[in-house]
């Protein structure tokens, strides 16, 4: 099986609100179709339809004051309707796609996952199908809601699934020291391993991406490279890697393990 994390700064503009990239959600989803032969699980995460909202009602608090609600209710609607976006491309290049909403399935306590009944995700992939989970909103026994990031899922259903290969697509060409959009200094991270993860320190975090970004992705996918299961962090945006991540080819990215 492979787990396939399509990042929300690649399917989105994170730049402007509620802005899906079209034209790479269509090319990924296309190599996802013809990369695909093997039992596959896509999560995606909230980009510009997920972080602005949830960062303006500071949701990642948890629950401290009814004003926050209306954040709660417009990220999950955003977040429904990216969703369907994707989803839409998807089907539209035959990948027989099916949405399982996260904050329905799932129950949080102090920020990480309590309840989860992966039956759910279990039964529509033996069945043939392709179930697609993001990062959402979602009950918190101890906070009221938080929110899920889509890496924490990854990882939950890494660690529950007999899994392959975990790749996660975003918008550069993997971990680097610092965002190398910003900065011509940043240096290229080609490998993290559980028995280095001192590299952890240096890198920085995101203001706006409410669930710590690139080293909140790293620190789940380390959890993985305990178990064993070796992840990828890739470059979406560049024609073909996904499609070859998923194929088994060795592609330029960082790897987790
Ligand atoms: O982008 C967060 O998911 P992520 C989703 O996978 C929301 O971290 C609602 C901000």
């Amino acid at each position: 099986m492979i787990i396939v994390k399509l990042g929300g700064s690649l399917i989105t503009d994170k730049s402007k609100a509620f802005v899906i990239r079209g034209g790479v959600l269509r090319r990924l989803s296309g190599e996802i179709k013809r990369g695909a032969g093997k039992d596959l699980i896509i999560i995606h995460g909230g980009g510009s339809f997920g972080h602005p909202i949830a960062n303006k009602y500071m949701l990642q608090r948890g629950f401290q004051s009814k004003e926050q609600l209306r954040g709660v209710y417009l990220t999950r609607l955003y977040m429904d309707i990216l969703n369907r976006k994707v989803l839409e491309a998807l089907t539209n290049k035959s990948v027989p796609a099916i949405s399982i909403q996260s904050s329905a399935n799932i129950i949080c306590d102090n920020g990480r996952i309590n309840e989860f009944n992966i039956e759910i995700v279990d039964g529509f992939i033996k069945l043939g199908l392709v179930p697609v989970m993001y990062g959402d909103v979602v009950l918190d026994k101890s906070r009221g809601f938080c929110i899920l990031s889509g890496d924490q899922i990854v990882s939950h259903l890494a660690m529950e699934f007999d899994v392959d290969r975990v790749i996660l697509a975003t918008d550069v060409d993997g971990v680097y020291t610092k965002d190398p959009k910003k900065f011509e200094e940043a240096k290229f991270i080609k490998e993290i391993s559980k028995d280095n993860t001192q590299i952890l320190d240096k890198l920085e975090i995101s203001e706006n991406d409410v669930t710590g970004g690139l080293k909140g992705k790293i620190i789940e996918l380390l959890k993985l490279a305990e178990k064993g299961t070796e992840s990828i962090i890739i470059n979406g945006l560049v024609k073909g890697r996904l499609e070859k991540a998923i194929l088994g080819e060795r592609v330029l990215g960082t790897k987790v393990f």
